[in-house]
């Protein structure tokens, strides 16, 4: 390999550490830390470079993921007839209502009507030219949908050649994910810190939307196919007939398919099925009933949304009723406390079901949960049960009223809500639920910058118990890293290099590194230029904060919880104590102010000013005020009866101005 591969790779992996820290904020936190443009400008090189070098393509590149920033990618084909959706029905009298509007259609004619189970997935269109598979496509508006032929073709169902030669054939059906490769997506997904797939068919949406191939490929989807569309060389003249004949072409039809001669046979059928789709492999949202005559289908015809001869019949969500046993919250990587309930296990769309999510506090108000309600419980979209509603009649009186903890159940800090938030948040930075997204904050490229420490190394060092909050980094020895898996001699070595390095770091950096909520890396450089140091910044009230140009009410008020934690200031104790820079020096001196990064020392009493003020000033500007005379120093004032400072700047060469010349710096005249 050449060194521009080489040099490639290592900013590849840098790249794709930032965007996903980056993506972390955005969609995890709601709280980004860059701009849009920013963002792109980062995703764009990466593009390139996995552009230039295809072997840089990992399954973990941003450019990889699902349900991420807009992105093209996939070529629009157009379908050869039109892909239509269908109407639906959610109770009896609205497949009545179909069936009488079909004979109505079609007066003095039998019926006859094939019901299908009606699977969760993704509408796919696939089209071969003399038996070969020639491309596929989603549904997409129904007119064109987007090339996904590589990505169906991993699907091993799909047959690349059908068994009998058919000059042209557009078939139609479902891609879907089964229960358990789901199961495993989303376990996979939580242990690599990746959002979840809320069900199968987003999962299964996501997959086939995937640019690589190999990543379909490794997550086993499954297609019945349930339709023919253009067609050449077969002429099936019912929906049974074709599903027959689809079948002998090589294709997975579903095989729960029947017909029948009257809507009643048809309604028992649905019947039935609202809890036997609980026991197949995949999910089944409804059953599909159709016209079998094609001859009828075609008089029937469509209206611009759906076909006439066809409705989707739509289960209604199982639900069970249950006790609530207790209330418990859980705090989630990104510190917020999700109540659950506690149930007696109760038997509930196939599964038995002991706990639901309560969401958060307002809901549990809201439908006023109590601990020992009976409450009725509900899948949504079959996978998270939840609770719905409370029986109030079969209360006893003994229902206890739950509210949120004040504290956090993983690690005891302080729980807040902000204003106008739904969600509770542990505020503790070394609160275990916390740690490895916090870690991962911390040493980050624009935080601390500590390369060499990505998200798998704090994994390993989480594990081994070496680091329980962010200071201890700086604790870590080379007998420590050592034996860690995959971190070899010299990467460890240069690990402790980088580490050393950041202690050195601008205040503006360490700020923002704290992951303190609502402080980006903006405020963070504002406040850096304000404060001489943490020390100030953390002693800092509510108004002071609040005066400082674009530092609001959220802002302030998220400082000021951080720093009420003791454990915060523990962490922060013990980050001073291991070296780390907390003072404030030129890299922090923002763009504003006549006096930015302009360094004063005080010395003796002045007339006009207190000590206070005039620091005050001097920060207001822009400048510092630093405790002691350097060569750093930019001005001593002397005041009335300065003291040894004096002589250091005289002794130093720094120049010394008097009460006046300071008025008059700083326009206080
Ligand atoms: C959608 C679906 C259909 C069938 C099964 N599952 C679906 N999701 C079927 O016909 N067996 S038809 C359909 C549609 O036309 N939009």
């Amino acid at each position: 390999m050449d060194l521009d591969f080489e040099k490639a790779k290592k900013r590849a992996g840098s790249l794709c550490e930032e965007i996903e820290a980056h993506n972390y904020r955005y969609y995890v936190l709601d709280d980004p830390v860059v701009s849009d443009a920013h963002y792109d400008r980062l995703m764009r090189e990466l593009e390139r470079l996995e552009e230039q070098f295809p072997a840089l393509i990992t399954p973990y590149s941003p450019t990889q993921r699902v349900g991420g920033r807009p992105r093209e990618g996939f070529v629009t084909i157009s379908h050869l007839t039109l892909m239509q959706s269908l109407a639906n029905a959610f109770e009896e009298g609205e497949l009545r209502d179909f069936d009488r509007r079909v004979r109505q259609a079609l007066p003095g004619e039998d019926v006859c009507y094939v019901v299908e189970p009606k699977i969760d997935g993704l509408a796919v269109s696939l089209y071969y030219e003399n038996g070969v598979l020639a491309r596929g496509a989603t549904r997409g508006d129904g007119e064109t949908g987007e090339d996904i032929s590589e990505n169906l073709r991993t699907i091993r169902s799909v047959p690349l050649r059908l068994r009998k030669a058919v000059p042209a054939l557009e078939v139609r059906g479902e891609a879907y994910m089964p229960k358990d490769s789901f199961a495993r997506l989303n376990e996979a997904r939580e242990a690599a810190g990746e959002p979840l797939f809320a069900n199968p068919r987003n999962a299964a949406a996501g997959t086939l939307r995937q640019l690589d191939p190999s990543i379909t490929a490794s997550r086993r989807l499954g297609l019945f196919v349930y339709g023919i569309g253009f067609h050449d060389g077969v002429a099936p003249v019912e929906q049974s007939a074709a599903l027959e004949l689809l079948k002998e072409l090589g294709f997975k039809v579903n095989p729960a398919y029947r017909t029948f001669d009257s809507m009643d046979a048809v309604v028992q059928f649905c019947e039935r099925w609202r809890s036997g789709r609980f026991d197949l492999p995949y999910e089944v949202d409804g059953l599909v009933i159709k016209v079998n005559s094609l001859a009828q289908q075609e008089r029937l015809g469509a209206t611009t949304k759906s076909p006439r001869w066809a409705i989707a019949y739509k289960f209604p969500p199982e639900q069970a009723v249950s006790t609530v046993k207790n209330i418990f919250v859980r705090v989630g990587r990104t510190g917020v406390l999700t109540p659950s309930a506690e149930l007696e296990p109760v038997r509930l769309a196939g599964t038995t079901v002991s706990r639901a999510t309560l969401h958060n506090e307002d809901i549990i108000r809201e439908r006023d949960i109590r601990i020992g309600d009976k409450v009725l419980v509900q899948k949504a979209g079959d996978i998270i049960p939840e609770v719905v509603a409370v029986l109030p009649e079969r209360r006893t009186g003994e229902e206890m009223i739950w509210s949120m903890p004040a504290r956090c159940p993983s690690c005891g800090s302080n729980v807040v809500r902000e204003e106008g938030e739904s969600a509770s948040r542990c505020t503790g930075m070394a609160c275990p639920a916390r740690l490895w997204e916090g870690l991962i904050h911390f040493v980050s490229r624009n935080a601390m910058d500590i390369t060499g420490l990505g998200p798998a190394v704090i994994g390993q060092l989480l594990a081994a118990g070496l680091v329980h909050d962010p200071a201890d980094l700086y604790g870590l020895r080379y007998e420590d890293l050592e034996p860690l898996e995959r971190l070899g001699p010299k990467s460890a070595k240069n690990l402790l290099k980088a580490i050393e390095a950041s202690k050195g770091n601008s205040l503006a950096r360490v700020i923002f590194a704290l992951g303190i909520r609502h402080v980006g890396e903006r405020a963070a450089k504002i406040l850096a230029g304000r404060f001489n140091s943490l020390e100030d910044l953390l002693v800092a009230g509510e108004e002071e904060l609040i005066s400082i140009p674009e530092i609001g009410p959220k802002i302030a008020s998220s400082i000021i919880t951080f720093f009420a934690e003791r454990q915060n200031l523990q962490v922060i104790d013990k980050l001073v104590r291991a070296g780390v820079n907390t003072h404030a020096g030129k890299e922090d001196c923002g763009g504003r102010g006549i006096l930015t990064g302009k360094i004063f020392v005080l010395t003796g009493a002045l007339e006009s000013f207190s000590r206070q003020e005039a620091k005050r000033l001097v920060e207001s500007l822009g400048g510092k005020v630093a405790s002691s005379v350097s060569r750093s120093t930019d001005y001593v004032v002397a005041g009335e009866k300065p003291g040894s400072k004096y002589e250091k700047a005289v002794s130093l060469g720094v120049k010394i101005i008097d009460e006046n010349e300071f008025k008059e710096m700083t326009g206080a005249v």
